[in-house]
């Protein structure tokens, strides 16, 4: 009984929050746009500065508790939602004009953006490119280009 009790609690649990990968993070972490604000109006190219706090940035393909690298997400729909939401939650995110990896453990980028408006969101991922376990990610903030 206390079993069946432990897994609906489980499941409760997954339905609640966005599960990730199988890496365990330190739910604690933040990772944040350093330099920029949702709603900011800037000029390209833009550098983007990222943040990271209870976690450590180590590059891709590192196996090392409690670290990860930076992914950039671009005008797409937050971590977890769109079409492939499910997919990259649980295999990995794709590596393309929409998803820049920093597998170098690199804490910033410097951006050419067409005009008007972007979505920006950072998300932190395992050494196998994975979102963690309970997922590290920013708020997607909008940005304008002039
Ligand atoms: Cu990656």
């Amino acid at each position: 009984m206390k079993a069946l009790f432990a897994l609906a609690a489980l499941c409760l649990s997954a339905t609640l929050a966005l599960a990730g990968g199988e890496t365990p993070s330190n739910p604690e972490a933040k990772v944040y746009f350093v330099n920029l604000a949702d709603g900011d109006t800037v000029q390209s190219p833009v550098t983007v500065v990222f943040g990271l706090s209870g976690m450590g940035v180590a590059p891709a393909g590192t196996e090392k508790e409690n670290t990860g690298h930076h992914h950039l997400l671009i005008d797409r729909p937050p971590l977890g939602e769109g079409e492939d939401g499910a997919d990259e939650l649980a295999y990995g995110l794709p590596s393309d004009d929409n998803h820049l990896h920093f597998g170098g453990g690199q804490t910033e980028v410097t951006l050419d953006l067409a005009p008007g408006e972007h979505t920006l969101q950072l998300v932190l991922g395992d050494a196998g490119h994975v979102p963690h376990a309970t997922p590290i990610v920013s708020e997607v903030i909008t940005i304008t280009v002039e």
